[in-house]
C-alpha cells in the first residue's frame, strides 16, 4: 500500500515557468518523464509576465528571441513590431505552452521556499509555499537572470499616500497616468523605456538620475505579413547566424581593427549603424570598444554628440552623458523617444549627484536639497540580478551546506550548471553560463537541450547521483574570471559585476564574475566537449549509502 502521508514524488522538478522553465518541461514532457513544474507567480512567462510597466519591451529582434525549436511555432506565429512589446509577448508564451499543452505540467502560486539534499536518498526535499513538501531525484533551477527586484534603501517608503510601484511589480489592471505628477527613479534599460513611454501621456515627469546611462535608439518597425514571410524563409539562417556571434544576434562584430581603418570610415560606418535598429551599434561595432580605452573613449564621445544633438538643453545634455563608464561596458538601454523627452516643458532632470534622495516622504520625494511632490513613484532600480533568485531559496547540498552562504564569499559554477556540492541539482541558465551575456533565449535553448542531454545519460546508465568535482567547478570559475582581466566591464558598477547598492554585500568595492564572456560559440563548444568526454569533470555514481557515493566520487574527482 503506499503511503498517503508520503511527499509527492517526481523524476523532475522544474523551478519557474519563464521562458527557459517553459522549454525545459516540454523538453522532459516529450520523454514521458514524471516531472512537474513549480511556478511562485499566479501564471506562466517570468520576466513577460511581470514586467507590465508602460514601454517593456524587446531590445533583441523578436524573431531572434523566440524559440527555435519548433517549426510549427516558427510558421505559425506573427511577431507584429520588430522589437516586440510585454503584451504580445507574454501571449507568444501562452501560444506557445498551449500549443503542447504544458499548463497541465505546472502549478502555479507554488513558490519554493527550501530546497534541501537528502543524502540518504540521492533525492531533493522541497518545501513549497503552501505547506506542502515534494521529493524529486533531480532538480532544475530556471529561475530567470533579473527575477528578484529591488527597491532602495530609503527611510519613509511606507509613509507615501499615492500610488508607488517597482516596474517589475507593475499592477495587472490598467494605471492611468494622465495628467498626473510622476517620478521616475532610476536610469537604466527599464526606466529608459518608461520615460520615453510615459513623457507626452503624463502631466509632469520628472527623473531621479543617480548615474546616466548610454542609450541607443532602438529603431523600432512594424513587421508586415510580407515582411513576415520573408523572415519565415530565413529563419534556418537567421538562427545559423545568431549560433556563430558572440552575443546570439544577427549583428556580427566588425572583424577590423579599430586603428586600422581611418576616423572618417570609423564614423561613416557608426552614423549608419545609429540609425539602424537593434542592438548594432553595440555589437556590430569594433571589437576594441570592449577592451581598449582608446578605442572606447573616442567611441563614447561620438554616442556623447548624438545626446548633445538631441537634447536642446546643453546643461541637461551634459547631464545625461555618462562621465564615470564608456559606452558598452553596461548593458546599453535601447530607447525610443528618450533623449527627446528631455526637450518636453514636462519632463524634468533632478541630477542625484549633486543632492543624494534623503528619503519618502507622504507626499513624494525629499533630496537633501528640497522636497518635490508626485501622485506615483516609478521606482526602476534594478535586480538582485542572477544570484538573487537562488538566495531567495534555502538551498542545502551536501553536509547542509547553504548556497546562499557559499556564494557570500565566491560565484562558482560549473559551466554555469553546476555547483560543487549540491548534486543533482542543474542550471540551464545559471550565473557564469553562457545566457547572462547573450540574446537570453538562445542561450537558454543552448542550456536546456545540453542539461536534458545530461538527464538522458543519467537514465540511460542508471546512476542515482551527478555532480560536480570541487576541482571542475574551481578551473570553471578561474577561466571566468580571467575573462574579466580583458574587459573594459570589469571597471563598471553594473549588475554584469554583480553591482547592486540596494543589497548588501553588492555595493561598489566587490566584484562578482556573473557573466561568462567568452561569447556564444566559445560556451557551446566548451560545454559540448564537456559531454564528448562523458561529462569529464561530474562524477555519476548509483546511489547506495553516501559514504559510498563519496568514496566513488573521491576516486573519480
Ligand atoms: P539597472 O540597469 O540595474 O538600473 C537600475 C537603475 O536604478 C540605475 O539607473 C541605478 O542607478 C538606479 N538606482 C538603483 N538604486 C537606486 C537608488 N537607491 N537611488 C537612485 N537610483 C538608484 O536595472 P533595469 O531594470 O533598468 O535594467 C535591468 C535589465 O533589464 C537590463 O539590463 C535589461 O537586461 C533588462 P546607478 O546606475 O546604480 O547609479
Amino acid at each position: 500500500m503506499p503511503d498517503k502521508n508520503a511527499p509527492e514524488h517526481y523524476e523532475v522538478i522544474v523551478v519557474g515557468a519563464g521562458v527557459a522553465g517553459i522549454y525545459q518541461i516540454k523538453r522532459l514532457a516529450d520523454l514521458g518523464v514524471n516531472a512537474t513544474l513549480l511556478e511562485a507567480a499566479a501564471d506562466l512567462g517570468g520576466t513577460w509576465y511581470n514586467n507590465r510597466y508602460p514601454g517593456a519591451r524587446f531590445d533583441s529582434e523578436s524573431y531572434t528571441y523566440g524559440y527555435s525549436f519548433s517549426k510549427e511555432v516558427l510558421d505559425e506565429w506573427h511577431w507584429k513590431e520588430a522589437f516586440s512589446g510585454q503584451p504580445e509577448n507574454l501571449k507568444y508564451l501562452n501560444f506557445v505552452a498551449e500549443k503542447f499543452d504544458l499548463r497541465k505540467h505546472m502549478q502555479f502560486n507554488s513558490r519554493v521556499e527550501a530546497a534541501h539534499f537528502d543524502e540518504g536518498e540521492n533525492i531533493w526535499r522541497l518545501h513549497v509555499c503552501d505547506g506542502r513538501e515534494l521529493t524529486c531525484r533531480f532538480v532544475v533551477m530556471a529561475l530567470g537572470l533579473l527575477s528578484i527586484p529591488t527597491l532602495p534603501r530609503l527611510a519613509g517608503m511606507e509613509d507615501f499616500k499615492g500610488e508607488s510601484f517597482h516596474t517589475f511589480d507593475w499592477p495587472h489592471e490598467p494605471v492611468d497616468l494622465t495628467g498626473k505628477k510622476v517620478a521616475v527613479i532610476g536610469t537604466g534599460a527599464t526606466a529608459i523605456q518608461v520615460i520615453g513611454e510615459i513623457a507626452d501621456k503624463v502631466g509632469d515627469l520628472t527623473i531621479f538620475q543617480r548615474r546616466p546611462n548610454w542609450a541607443a535608439p532602438l529603431n523600432n518597425y512594424k513587421v508586415s505579413d510580407a515582411n513576415m514571410a520573408a523572415i519565415r524563409t530565413r529563419y534556418d539562417e537567421i538562427f545559423a547566424t545568431c549560433a556563430r556571434t558572440p552575443g546570439g544576434f544577427e549583428h556580427e562584430p566588425d572583424r577590423r581593427g579599430f586603428f586600422e581603418v581611418s576616423r572618417e570610415e570609423r564614423v561613416a560606418m557608426w552614423d549608419r549603424l545609429y540609425d539602424e535598429p537593434g542592438f548594432g551599434i553595440w555589437l556590430q561595432n569594433f571589437r576594441e570598444i570592449f577592451t581598449d580605452e582608446e578605442a572606447n573613449a573616442e567611441f563614447s564621445e561620438y554616442i556623447a554628440g548624438r545626446i548633445r544633438q538631441r537634447v536642446k538643453d546643453p546643461a541637461t545634455a551634459e547631464k545625461l552623458v555618462p562621465r564615470d563608464h564608456g559606452f558598452g561596458v553596461q548593458r546599453v538601454p535601447l530607447e525610443t523617444n528618450y533623449y527627446e523627452a528631455y526637450n518636453q516643458p514636462n519632463v524634468h532632470l533632478v541630477d542625484l549627484g549633486e543632492a543624494p534622495l534623503d528619503r519618502v516622504t507622504a507626499t513624494g520625494l525629499r533630496t537633501t536639497e528640497r522636497d518635490y511632490d508626485f501622485d506615483v513613484i516609478i521606482y526602476a532600480t534594478g535586480f538582485d540580478a542572477m544570484t538573487g533568485a537562488h538566495d531567495r531559496i534555502d538551498i542545502r547540498g551536501v553536509g547542509g551546506a547553504r548556497l546562499r552562504d557559499k556564494w557570500r564569499t565566491e560565484i562558482s559554477t560549473f559551466l554555469g550548471i553546476f555547483i560543487h556540492d549540491f548534486p543533482n541539482l542543474f542550471m540551464p541558465n545559471g550565473p557564469q553560463s553562457g545566457s547572462a551575456s547573450t540574446n537570453y533565449p538562445r542561450g537558454i535553448e543552448i542550456g536546456v537541450n545540453w542539461c536534458t542531454a545530461l538527464l538522458e545519460h543519467i537514465w540511460a546508465h542508471k546512476y542515482a547521483r551527478a555532480e560536480v568535482t570541487a576541482e571542475a567547478a574551481a578551473r570553471w570559475t578561474d577561466h571566468v574570471e580571467k575573462m574579466y582581466e580583458v574587459m573594459l566591464m570589469r571597471k563598471a558598477k553594473s549588475w554584469f559585476t554583480g553591482y547592486n547598492s540596494n543589497v548588501e554585500g553588492h555595493e561598489e568595492g566587490t566584484i562578482r564574475y556573473l557573466v561568462y564572456n567568452g561569447g556564444m560559440p566559445k560556451y557551446v563548444a566548451a560545454i559540448n566537449d564537456v559531454a564528448a568526454e562523458g561529462y569529464k569533470g561530474v562524477a555519476f555514481s548509483d546511489g547506495g549509502p553516501s559514504g559510498t557515493t563519496r568514496a566513488t566520487l573521491e576516486k573519480t574527482a
